[in-house]
């Protein structure tokens, strides 16, 4: 096994995988950057080295400055999390050539998915069913429109070098299309600066539904079931559940089986996910597009198989095969997870950054807390605003929501403002509890409650609140005043800032724990 590992993270994923770091011996050494020199995954892990400003593009995305860093405390292996490098292709690369282990799949894997229509490509050779539409980027808007009405209305437009919904826009008629080609190539030149379009019948009302696959570098490649991650607002997962409301083992076993073809296909390592669109009417599922990476909601698929999804990453980046069979994998009972936000939900979900100035976790039977923040904990704008992660564990899924409902009572969070009213809602909601899911559910959830309330508002607008929210925040940052420092944390806040200010003056502009 690794002595030493570099986590290219921050946050609740750090402390995951320094939580299986510990169990397996290995030493851990955390990556901060400016805005996190008192954050909680420095403190958790062995070592910890200042790669770089807040600024998400001059640390945790600054590859030069994780090689370095990891180079110089000699870590043999870099874990990449979720979000920031865990999906670049370059920098699996540039951490091969270093000399170092990457946690994860070859670069030749992730850059196959990295492109939606190869990763289509890859998955109609393989014979994996793939939604009715272009495998090749759209030439033109006259290929577009011919396209369009070979397949036949609704059709969506899909960014080759997006995914998560960036740049996707759904065509009901020939008379919207060109506008709607127009503004998802700018949409998509602007966030992946590649206006690249396919195209793609439409699912109606469909699930999101996706299977976790395990592989390893002798050819074994397996799943572990499905999650349910229908319930999403603007394309991000809120809940996620394993096994599916529809828990249908056959329905799982035809999934699993696609999925793994997938794998092979690329010759996986590692843990990754394929996402498919499921029609609920007819149980007809389409591959959508593959994760190379752990994802936020694994935990859900580890409270139900019983597997240590990291610790298994882990093992396999050894060289060591699987520690299972797929006959051996099995799923008991059912889990629920909800991502906690610092974001208003009274208030369209804007974010709410602080300083967090209370803290009650829940626990007790069945409860998993995999948290970013303790007490004082600053929630800055640079970052994500998801700051834990509930799961809980049920043998069915009814007993799964009496905890989730107990859990959510127990959760105290003071300072900054949380979605947590939003799931005490969502887990007394008849539609949510019936398990009849969709991609439509926020929506439809979000008319019924704020039926006389407030409305969503356009992107545009929650751009603008997104800086009015960073501004107020740098203003209160301003008024607070350096005079006291009574309490133990500001005190240890003050400490901590000062050998990390005293430190960045060193030519090794880094600070070690003993
Ligand atoms: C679709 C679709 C219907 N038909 N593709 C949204 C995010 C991206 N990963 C794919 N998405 C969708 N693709 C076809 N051909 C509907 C969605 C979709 C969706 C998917 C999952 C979760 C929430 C969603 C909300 C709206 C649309």
């Amino acid at each position: 096994m690794f002595r030493k590992v570099l986590i290219a993270n921050r946050g609740e994923i750090a402390i995951r995988i320094i939580r299986s770091c510990r169990e397996l011996g290995i030493r851990t050494v955390a990556i901060y950057s400016d805005a996190d020199v008192e954050s909680l995954h420095v403190r958790m892990a062995d070592e910890a080295v200042w790669i770089g400003p807040a600024s998400s593009s001059q640390s945790y995305l600054k590859i030069s400055n994780i090689i370095a860093a990891a180079k110089e405390v000699n870590a043999e292996a870099i874990h990449p999390g979720y979000g920031f490098l865990a999906e670049s292709a370059e920098f699996a690369r540039a951490v091969v050539a270093a000399g170092l282990t990457f946690i994860g799949p070859t670069a030749e894997a992730m850059e196959i998915m990295g492109s939606k229509t190869s990763a289509r490509r890859a998955a109609l050779e393989a014979g994996v069913p793939i939604v009715p539409g272009t495998v090749e980027p759209l030439p033109s808007f006259a290929e577009a429109s011919a396209t369009a009405e070979k397949y036949g209305f609704p059709v969506m437009l899909k960014a080759a070098a997006g995914g998560g919904g960036k740049g996707m826009r759904l065509v009901t008629n020939s008379a919207e299309l060109r506008s709607a080609f127009e503004t998802a190539q700018a949409e998509a030149a602007a966030a992946f600066g590649d206006s690249s379009l396919y195209l793609e019948k439409a699912v109606e009302r469909p699930r999101h539904i996706e299977i976790q696959i395990f592989g390893d570098t002798h050819g074994n490649v397996v799943h572990l079931g499905e999650r349910e991650c229908s319930i999403q607002r603007r394309h991000q997962k809120v809940i996620e559940e394993c096994p599916s409301p529809i828990n249908d083992p056959e329905l799982r076993r035809r999934m699993g089986e696609e999925a793994v073809k997938m794998g092979r296909a690329v010759k996986y390592s590692g843990a990754g996910t394929v996402e498919f669109l499921l029609a609920d009417a007819t149980r007809e599922f389409y591959f959508l597009e593959m994760n190379t990476r752990l994802q936020v909601e694994h935990p859900v698929t580890e409270l139900v198989t019983g597997r240590d999804l990291v610790r298994e990453q882990f093992r396999v980046a050894t060289g060591e095969p699987l520690s299972f069979t797929q006959e051996e994998v099995s799923w008991q009972g059912h889990a629920i997870e909800c991502r906690i936000y610092a974001e208003d939900p009274a208030n369209n979900f804007f974010p709410s950054p602080g300083t967090i100035t209370h803290l009650r976790e829940p626990s007790g039977p069945g409860i998993r807390v995999d948290s970013g923040v303790a007490p004082h904990s600053e929630v800055s704008i640079h970052y994500d605003p998801m700051i834990a992660k509930l799961a809980v564990w049920g043998r069915t899924r009814d007993e799964a929501i009496e905890r989730l409902r107990r859990a959510l009572d127990e959760y105290e969070v003071s300072g900054i403002t949380t979605n947590l009213p939003f799931f005490r809602e969502v887990a007394e909601d008849e539609e949510f509890v019936s398990g009849h899911l969709d991609t439509g559910f926020i929506t439809r959830f979000n008319e019924r409650r704020t039926a006389a309330g407030s409305k969503e508002v356009s992107p545009v607008e929650s751009d603008l609140a997104v800086i009015a929210a960073a501004l107020s925040y740098a203003l209160r940052q301003r008024q607070t005043s350096p005079g006291s420092i009574a309490t133990p944390a500001a005190r240890s806040r003050w400490k901590m800032a000062g050998r990390h200010a005293g430190l960045k003056g060193l030519t090794s502009s880094k600070w070690r724990k003993p």
